[in-house]
């Protein structure tokens, strides 16, 4: 049973929630977008599918265990950041021709952060270590997607919608992912569990929701301007 004083446990039933509701509305709407915008639609609607299946385990493990569910976070997360790398490599691909490399560029930044994060969590490393090994992953996609390889793709050959969703995913990644560290910080104490959590799930909530919502935008502008 969810105890309503649980403040924890109820972001993780209202976020389960919105997933669901995200994953219903993206795919609904891909009858709205035209041509290669569909396939975004499609993956937005990936990300939050899963997200939802997952969270519904892990406010099970939380309500009945009061720790973090961190391997199914990690499960998740493992699943959909590569999903939202292909994101941004379809929303250059749309426009461009864009070399393979750039999104193998992308994807093991993702992966060195993810991976790190996972091992200073369940301590099979030190933790902070890990975290300064995982926080180079994340600036290092920082840095190619405003000054390398993507950026400058973006800004020559985009369209209007393409370099609005391109620099509304930009934000994303630096503002709205930087939310992660945070909750991995409030990690560190004994009774860091329910502040890495509410952090965690918050960041979801805009992470996957947001971001999907922001791809929409773009996808259906498109499609009345075309
Ligand atoms: C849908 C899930 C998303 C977008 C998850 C994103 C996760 C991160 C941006 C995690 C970042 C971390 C660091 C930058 C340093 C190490 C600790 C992490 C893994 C929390």
């Amino acid at each position: 049973m969810l105890d309503p004083q649980d403040y924890v446990g109820v972001t993780f039933w209202i976020i389960s929630a919105a997933m669901v509701a995200a994953t219903y509305f993206f795919t609904v709407e891909r009858d709205r977008a035209v041509g290669k915008w569909k396939t975004s639609l499609t993956v937005a609607a990936m990300v939050t599918g899963i997200a939802a299946i997952h969270y519904f385990y892990m406010r099970g493990v939380w309500i009945e265990t009061n720790a973090s569910p961190t391997v199914f976070r990690y499960v998740d997360w493992l699943l959909t950041v590569p999903l939202q790398i292909v994101e941004f490599y379809l929303i250059l691909a749309a426009i461009a021709v864009v070399r393979a490399a750039l999104f193998w560029k992308l994807m093991i930044g993702s992966l060195v952060m993810l991976i790190f994060g996972y091992l200073g969590e369940v301590g099979a490393m030190d933790y902070w270590i890990a975290f300064i090994i995982g926080m180079a992953g994340w600036l290092y996609i920082i840095y190619e997607i405003f000054i390398g390889e993507a950026s400058q793709i973006s800004a020559s050959q985009g369209t209007a919608a393409s370099q609005a969703a391109f620099n509304a995913l930009r934000i994303i990644v630096t503002v709205g992912w930087a939310i992660y560290p945070i909750g991995y910080v409030l990690g560190a104490g004994a009774e860091g569990a329910a502040g890495l959590n509410i952090v965690y799930n918050l960041a979801d909530f805009v992470n996957k929701i947001a971001f999907g919502v922001v791809i929409w935008a773009a996808a259906t502008s498109s499609s009345e301007s075309a």
